[in-house]
């Protein structure tokens, strides 16, 4: 066990509840539901009726110092909206998709869960139920343990080629043996007053849109405050965002091009000699054939399929190689390419040959962030249950990551029953549907093939009333107890309970513990919450209790692992991969039968795989790009928040809206070879003449929700329509930024 003053703290005025002007106030951390990653420092503010008022951010929590976005402001509307499920609720199976709900006793929703499970376990094997989850938060590790503890390898994140997070983290795990983030400082209690941290000269932003997303651990206005202390941003977006308008230079990208950029930079770097000897030479291993890949890609053939200026390309390169220090804040837009694997190792050797991991104010190894984000439990999976995780023999890769089994092997699964067939499903925490799905059609058909579903939501959603059998109704935050650990930056925070649980519900970690004791006892030895979150916080030598007084804590953070032996498992210096240095020619993909060097792939379509295909779908399409009052295919029904964002939106340049007859405010149907769905349009020169940008996720809580009248209008709005599932060689990433489409006015009445 590590000695509990490892962990560095913050000095905190008041105990973590207090009394102020006649409210009650619980210091704390914010996670979901709702939706968010983040776990903001927040106070919440409470009456004597036990009702919660007010929030507000925590000044004295160096995460956010004070700082909270509309989300967190509007949590109230969330918690006590009308909308919410408060019971569990059963339906026949041949009822899914219509309104014919049942309230049922947690007793009986348990219990039928556990029955069938336990059945099915042993009659056909128990990977024959897939357990799902959407985005991490902080409810992702207990639906793992409740797979792998069950013995189902299968645990799914929804989306075509795990197109979120893990392509990148396999990607460094692949090469390095290790995760890097960028060093803010935000491993120290004292932040950017640390002795040891130093402030970064460059941040190149790449695909990410920080101040929005606050995504991966990052809250994005740490990135203002660098900028406010001396440090120069690069931007590449196809979009022009409020970060890219305060950089030192913007690349407005053409999507899904990132590796030919990223090469066509290596290229500059090697050939005007910039790049860091001394780090290559001692730490980075097939230096000359990455030389040589990146020398089919010169500033002029790179800014023909990128669509960047060639001085541009060049300035930047130069930038980033010239720098002492440089961090690579990319985002999910890597991810989203089909080819992403060689597009992250491609960017992330632009990092490596200028020598700026493992140093201050450059990219950093964070401790230990994925035992508890994304391994739990894995130690109860006996190796001939793992071997049937689907997906894995075709994909060796999905080791790395966050062991999901292959999105778009479970679909042909699900639709074929090889090499076994599915039966039951447990989703929590995802909307598959009208969220992380690409063809909602065929998943809804697809999973139309389970013969039991069960949905864990605070919300009914266009997936639970198309698919689910049982519905569980889940707590919001301040409802619940619970820890954040994982993502970014390791740091112990609580989330503290301030009010009853409304209605029945439970909290996500409840209903684990409480289905997991009766389908899988040995794994739950736990009598209460609070007891399993103290067994998971054992290494830092608090227990619950005490971490709720002290947090937040942070634990002991290193620089420059490589040289000390601290990043190998033998203790020799180095990094953790077959020839101890950085694999810039990979052997982990040359074994996985990958091409060991990063490439490019034209985005198919697009305007370099389909030409043929433009004169029909002209514009290039990308989607997803966050919004700030909405988390994915959530806040749809919360009134300040949909006021910010009422409708779904396409961002297109003024003269491409002219050139298609559109303007802004109309309704456009947006339409590939694929299929259509409604936008409006929202005239802006941010974007290329030649690219529109989307967001996902829309469907509309106040329309009729059965499916036979749209699924809560979600068929008409859903840009799954447009996306197909189809994973890179890989088995991870997909083209959900990387699209054809043309636009044109939705009919007088169809709107
Ligand atoms: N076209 C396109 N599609 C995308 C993306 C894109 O960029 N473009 N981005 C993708 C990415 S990166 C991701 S990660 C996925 C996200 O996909 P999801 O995680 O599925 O998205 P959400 O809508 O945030 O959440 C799904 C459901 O979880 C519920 N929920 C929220 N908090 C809680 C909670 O605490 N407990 C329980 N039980 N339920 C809760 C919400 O009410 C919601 O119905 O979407 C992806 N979809
Ligand atoms: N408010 C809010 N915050 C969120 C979420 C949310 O739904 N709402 N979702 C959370 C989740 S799960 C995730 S994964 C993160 C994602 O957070 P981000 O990584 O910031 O994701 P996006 O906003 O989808 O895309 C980032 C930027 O990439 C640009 N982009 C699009 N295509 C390309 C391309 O081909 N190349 C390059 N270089 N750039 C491209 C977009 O224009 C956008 O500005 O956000 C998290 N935070
Ligand atoms: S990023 Fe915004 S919504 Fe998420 S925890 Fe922080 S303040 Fe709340
Ligand atoms: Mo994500």
């Amino acid at each position: 066990m590590e000695d509990k003053r490892e962990y560095a703290l913050v000095e905190h005025e008041k105990p973590f509840r207090y009394d102020e002007d006649g409210l009650h106030v619980t210091r704390g951390s914010a996670w979901s539901g709702p939706g968010c990653h983040l776990g903001c420092g927040l106070l919440m503010y409470t009456d004597d009726e036990g009702r919660l008022v007010k929030v507000e951010g925590d000044p004295e929590n160096p995460f956010n110092e004070g700082r909270l976005c509309c989300r967190c402001l509007a949590l109230p509307e969330v918690v006590y909206h009308e909308d919410r499920i408060l019971y569990p609720m059963k339906r026949a199976k041949e009822d899914r998709g219509k309104d014919r709900w049942e309230r049922i006793s947690w007793e009986e929703a348990l219990d039928t869960i556990a029955t069938t499970f336990l059945d099915l376990k042993e009659k056909y094997g128990p990977e024959c139920i897939a357990f799902y989850s959407g985005t991490g938060r902080d409810i992702g590790q207990y639906i793992t343990r409740l797979s792998w503890g069950f013995g189902s390898p299968n645990f799914v994140f929804a989306m075509s080629g795990q197109s979120c997070y893990s392509p990148r983290v396999a990607g460094c795990f692949a090469n390095t043996g290790a995760f890097w983030l960028g060093d803010y400082s935000q491993q120290f209690p004292d932040r950017y007053d640390n002795p040891n941290w130093v402030l970064p000269e460059c941040i190149v932003v790449w695909g990410n849109n920080p101040l929005v997303s606050n995504s991966d651990g990052l809250y994005g206005h740490w990135i203002v405050d660098c900028m406010k202390r001396g440090s120069k941003l690069v931007t590449i977006d196809p979009r022009l965002t409020w970060l890219g308008a305060k950089s030192e230079h913007f690349l407005q990208i053409r999507p899904g091009t990132d590796a030919a950029l990223a090469l066509g930079m290596i290229d500059y770097i090697i050939k005007e000699d910039l790049y860091d000897h001394e780090f290559v030479d001692l730490w980075c291993y097939g230096f000359d054939e990455l030389a040589e890949r990146a020398a089919e890609f010169p500033l002029g053939k790179t800014s023909e399929i990128t669509w960047i200026p060639e001085e541009d390309i060049a300035a930047v390169a130069r930038f980033i190689a010239e720098a002492n220090n440089a961090i690579l804040q990319w985002g999910v837009a890597i991810d989203q390419t089909k080819e992403t694997i060689p597009t992250a190792q491609a960017l992330l050797a632009v990092f490596e040959i200028t020598g700026n991991i493992d140093k201050p104010g450059a990219m950093v190894n964070p401790p230990s962030i994925l035992y508890y984000a994304a391994g739990w439990g894995s130690e109860f999976l006996t190796e001939e249950q793992y071997n049937k995780r689907i997906g894995l023999p075709e994909y060796p890769l999905l080791n790395l990551g966050f062991q999901e089994c292959a999105t778009d092997e479970l679909i042909k699964t699900l639709e074929t029953g090889k090499p076994y067939k599915l039966r039951a499903a447990w989703l929590q925490t995802t909307n598959i549907l009208a969220c992380t799905s690409p063809d909602p059609e065929r998943t809804l058909a697809a999973h139309n093939n389970y013969d039991f579903i069960v949905c864990v939501d605070l919300f009914m959603t266009p997936t639970a009333m198309a698919l689910a059998d049982i519905f569980l109704p889940a707590t919001t935050f301040p409802e619940r107890n619970g820890l954040r650990i994982g993502d970014g930056m390791q740091r112990g925070e609580t989330i503290n309970q301030v009010i009853e649980p409304l209605g029945e519900c439970k909290s996500d970690m409840e209903i684990d513990l409480e289905i997991g004791k009766r389908i899988s006892p040995d794994v739950w030895p736990w009598d209460t919450v609070e007891d399993m979150y103290t067994s998971i916080l054992a290494e830092t030598g608090y227990n619950f209790e005490e971490m709720q007084e002290v947090a937040p804590g942070f634990p002991p953070f290193e620089y420059n692992m490589h040289e000390k032996g601290t990043l190998r498992e033998d203790g020799q210096p180095g990094f953790q991969t077959p020839t101890g240095r950085i694999e810039l020619w990979s052997h982990y993909y040359n074994h996985a039968d990958l091409d060991p060097l990063p490439y490019f792939e034209e985005p198919s379509p697009g305007p370099g795989a389909t030409p043929e295909l433009l004169d029909e779908y002209p514009l290039v399409l990308t989607t997803g790009a966050r919004i700030w009052s909405m988390f994915h295919s959530e806040h749809r029904q919360i009134p300040h928040l949909r006021a910010l964002h009422p409708d779904a939106i396409i961002q297109v340049n003024p003269k491409t809206a002219a050139k298609y007859g559109v303007k802004d405010g109309d309704w456009v149907w947006v339409e590939n070879q694929r299929g259509r769905c409604k936008r409006r349009v929202v005239e802006t020169p941010v974007m290329d003449e030649r690219v529109c940008s989307t967001d996902h996720a829309w469907w509309l809580p106040e329309a009729p929700g059965e499916l036979e009248d749209g699924l809560y209008g979600m068929f008409d709005l859903d840009i799954g329509n447009l996306i197909e599932y189809k994973c890179g060689k890989s088995g991870f990433g997909a083209n959900y930024k990387t699209l054809l489409c043309k636009i044109y006015r939705v009919d007088e009445g169809e709107e």
